[in-house]
């Protein structure tokens, strides 16, 4: 695929260390600046989540309520009929989501749930959203069924650096997590990647994860950046927390390192002040989980987010816009082909 010049797959940590060792203000300026080449500065893409299918995961990820492995006191809950799931869709683009994103605490689905979440799919689809799912691993032809089926975006994180990944998950190797991707991206669906900050790693662990997901094959459309949210009974809770600054910076140098994805601001708003959100969306984040509710934690209220965008000018995009341009500015091109 014949690709700008500007966007680069070759980033080394060295590089990245600098650029998180630059004054901020001249960080915050360059990803501004980078920023504006691609998007419309004043835009942001909404998302909303729905788990689908919560809790009794066989994964032993050491940030997730969701694992078998710790005791959060989650109720699980089997995989939820569709008619639900188009009832929460249409709410969400009521409020003004243009992608709904549907999460399964899964290691990885089964044909016959893949089926089921095909319908889930098609149906949000129907409503003129843009779908996103999260299931776990997948295999080559799974991922072309669901390119088939009409689905936008898969996410699936690579979380940390290979280093740190290590020491919070033993039951999924970052190798199988590139192979995901790769199985998403062969398929022709586009991806969303991204990772966890705040859990414990050090700035070189963040580097190394800007690393790994600028230099894969193409850049993710989506990169959502997590702030670690932590709770009660998983293995990470009570980690020293990160420096709000140190996350405004990885969103600063994501953008700069992936200028034309949709870098979102995405777990861990709802600890986080005004102000600090105003910095990430100013270092270039463009993108929000929207709705009270993550997959099983916190969001924003959503009058807080309307009353936040009203206060600093931004205005929420539109499937259309998005549809017809890729990204907001016309003059870009999106490195991954825009989905039908
Ligand atoms: N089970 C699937 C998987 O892991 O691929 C999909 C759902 S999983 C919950 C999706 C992503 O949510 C994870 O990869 C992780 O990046 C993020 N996540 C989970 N728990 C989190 C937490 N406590 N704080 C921030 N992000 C979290
Ligand atoms: C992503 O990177 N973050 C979202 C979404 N992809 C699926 C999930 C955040 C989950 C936060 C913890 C919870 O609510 O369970
Ligand atoms: Fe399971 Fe996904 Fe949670 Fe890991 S992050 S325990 S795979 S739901």
């Amino acid at each position: 695929m014949s690709e700008p010049a500007a966007l680069r797959h070759d980033w080394t940590r060295e590089e990245v260390e600098a650029l998180y060792a630059r004054p901020l203000n001249d960080l915050l300026f360059e990803a501004q600046s980078v920023h504006r080449q691609h998007f419309d500065p004043n835009r942001v893409q909404i998302s909303t989540l729905l788990s689908v299918k919560t809790g009794a995961c066989p994964e032993d990820c050491a940030y997730c309520p969701q694992s078998v492995h710790h005791n959060t006191g989650l109720e699980r809950e089997r995989l939820l009929p569709v008619e639900e799931v188009v009832e929460a869709a249409r709410a969400a683009k009521d409020q003004g989501a243009t992608r709904f994103c549907m999460g399964a605490a899964w290691r990885n689905p089964t044909d016959r749930n893949l089926e089921r979440v095909i319908e889930m799919i098609q149906a949000v689809r129907d409503l003129g959203m843009e779908t996103c799912v999260t299931l776990g691993m997948l295999r080559e032809e799974q991922a072309k069924r669901l390119a088939e089926a009409g689905l936008d975006y898969y996410n699936h994180n690579l979380d940390s650096s290979p280093e740190y990944y290590e020491r919070v998950i033993s039951t999924r190797s970052y190798a199988d997590r590139q192979q995901t991707l790769k199985n998403v991206r062969d398929a022709g669906v586009n991806v969303c990647c991204g990772g966890i900050v705040g859990m414990g790693e050090d700035q070189n662990d963040r580097a190394g994860l800007l690393v790994e997901l600028a230099n894969q094959e193409v850049h993710p459309g989506s990169v959502p950046i997590n702030m670690l949210v932590q709770v009660p009974g998983t293995p990470l809770y009570g980690v020293e927390r990160l420096d709000p600054l140190e996350f405004v910076r990885t969103i600063a140098i994501a953008r700069i390192m992936m200028p034309q994805s949709y870098v979102r601001l995405s777990a861990g708003r709802n600890e986080m002040s005004d102000e600090t959100q105003a910095m990430c969306f100013f270092a270039g984040a463009n993108s929000i989980f929207y709705g009270e509710q993550l997959l099983t934690t916190e969001n924003p209220e959503t009058e807080h987010d309307q009353a936040l965008f009203a206060r600093l000018g931004i205005e929420a995009e539109t499937v259309e816009r998005e549809r017809a341009d890729g990204p907001s500015c016309p003059a870009a091109t999106a490195e991954a082909e825009p989905a039908s």
